[in-house]
C-alpha cells in the first residue's frame, strides 16, 4: 500500500509524520472520508470544497490548491490499483513546539492521502436495519467547536461512541446543546413521515451523502424538511436511516427501544438506497 504524503508516495510503514506535529499534540488539522466506485470518485469536489472550508476556518495554509488536491487523490488510486476505495485526506498544521500556538507552527502543514477497503457495519444490518440509542455526550455547541467543520478533533464523537458500545450499539443519535436531534457520531440522520423526509438543520456536520440523499428525494417528488427534530419526532416517524460515506445509507428500525414504524427497513428508505447506489456508479470524477 502506498500512502501520499506531502508530496510523496511511501510505504505504508515508511508513512510517518513528527511528534511534534500539532495534529498529533492537539487534534489541530481537518480530515475528509471519500469513496470511490469502479473508479469512478464520488462527490470528489464536494469533499474538496469542505476540507477547504474547514482548513478556511482554522486558518491552516495547504500547500495544494484544490485542483492539486484532487490530483493527489487521483494519482493515489490509480498507483494502489483500486477500484472501489475509501480514501482519508489528513491535513494538519504541521511541526510545532510542545505550546499550542499556532504561529509556531512555521513549517508547511502537513497533507496525507490513504486509500484502502472499508465496511463498516455487516450487510446484515442493511437489510434488517439497526437499533440505535440517544447516548448523553451532546454534539458539540457551535459556538465552542462548530460541528460544520470536520477538524481532527473527533473526541466530542468518540466519547458518545464508546456510550453507544458501552450499551452494545454501534450508533448513536446526539442531541445538540438545546435537546434537538443533531446527528449520529459518524452519520447524519433522516425520518420519514407521510411520505415527506425530515432531516436535521443545525447542529450537524453538513454531510455530502446527506446532501445527495436530499437531492434524489427532491428528484423523486418526496416533499424534503431540514428543520428542528426532537426524539419524539424520530420515536413516531414510519422510517428512519442514516447517511455517511463510509456507511452509506443504513435503515434504522428501533430508537431507544421504540420500534420505528413496522420495524422493518421502510419503502421509501429501500427505494432511496437504490437510486444512491445507481447514482455512485454513474456519477463521480474518472480514473
Ligand atoms: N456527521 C459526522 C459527525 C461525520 O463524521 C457524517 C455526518 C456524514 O458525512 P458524509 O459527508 O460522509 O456524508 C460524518 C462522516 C467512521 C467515519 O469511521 C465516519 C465519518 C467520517 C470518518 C469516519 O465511522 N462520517
Amino acid at each position: 500500500m502506498k500512502i501520499y504524503l506531502n508530496g510523496k508516495f511511501v510505504e505504508k510503514d515508511q508513512a510517518k509524520v513528527s511528534v511534534f506535529d500539532h495534529g498529533f499534540l492537539y487534534g489541530d488539522g481537518a480530515f475528509e472520508g471519500i469513496r470511490s466506485y469502479k473508479r469512478l470518485v464520488f462527490k470528489l469536489e464536494e469533499h474538496i470544497e469542505r476540507l477547504y472550508e474547514t482548513a478556511h476556518t482554522l486558518m491552516i495554509h495547504l500547500q495544494l490548491n484544490k485542483k492539486q488536491m484532487m490530483q493527489a487523490i487521483v494519482d493515489t488510486l490509480k498507483i494502489n490499483q483500486l477500484d472501489d476505495a475509501y480514501i482519508r485526506v489528513i491535513v494538519t498544521r504541521g511541526e510545532g513546539d510542545l505550546g499550542l500556538d499556532p504561529r509556531k507552527c512555521k513549517g508547511n502543514s502537513n497533507i496525507i492521502i490513504i486509500t484502502d477497503k472499508i465496511t463498516l457495519y455487516p450487510k446484515e444490518m442493511y437489510n434488517k436495519g439497526m437499533e440505535i440509542i440517544t447516548v448523553p455526550t451532546v454534539r458539540n455547541n457551535p459556538e465552542a467547536l462548530n460541528p460544520m467543520l470536520k477538524s481532527l478533533n473527533y473526541l466530542n464523537n468518540i466519547l458518545a461512541k464508546i456510550e453507544a458500545n458501552n450499551s452494545g450499539f454501534c450508533e448513536a443519535i446526539m442531541l445538540d446543546h438545546q435537546g434537538y436531534v443533531a446527528e449520529c457520531t459518524g452519520d447524519n440522520i433522516f425520518i420519514i413521515k407521510k411520505g415527506e423526509l425530515f432531516t436535521p438543520s443545525q447542529g450537524r456536520l453538513r454531510g455530502i451523502t446527506r446532501e445527495a440523499v436530499l437531492e434524489l428525494a427532491a428528484k423523486s417528488k418526496i416533499k424534503t424538511h431540514e428543520t428542528f427534530m426532537t426524539r419524539h419526532e424520530v420515536y413516531i416517524a414510519d422510517e428512519c436511516f442514516l447517511t455517511g460515506t463510509a456507511a452509506e445509507i443504513i435503515p434504522v428500525v428501533k430508537v431507544d427501544g421504540r420500534v420505528i414504524g413496522d420495524g422493518v427497513p421502510g419503502t421509501i428508505t429501500m427505494d432511496l438506497i437504490k437510486k444512491f447506489h445507481l447514482l455512485t456508479a454513474k456519477d463521480g470524477v474518472k480514473y
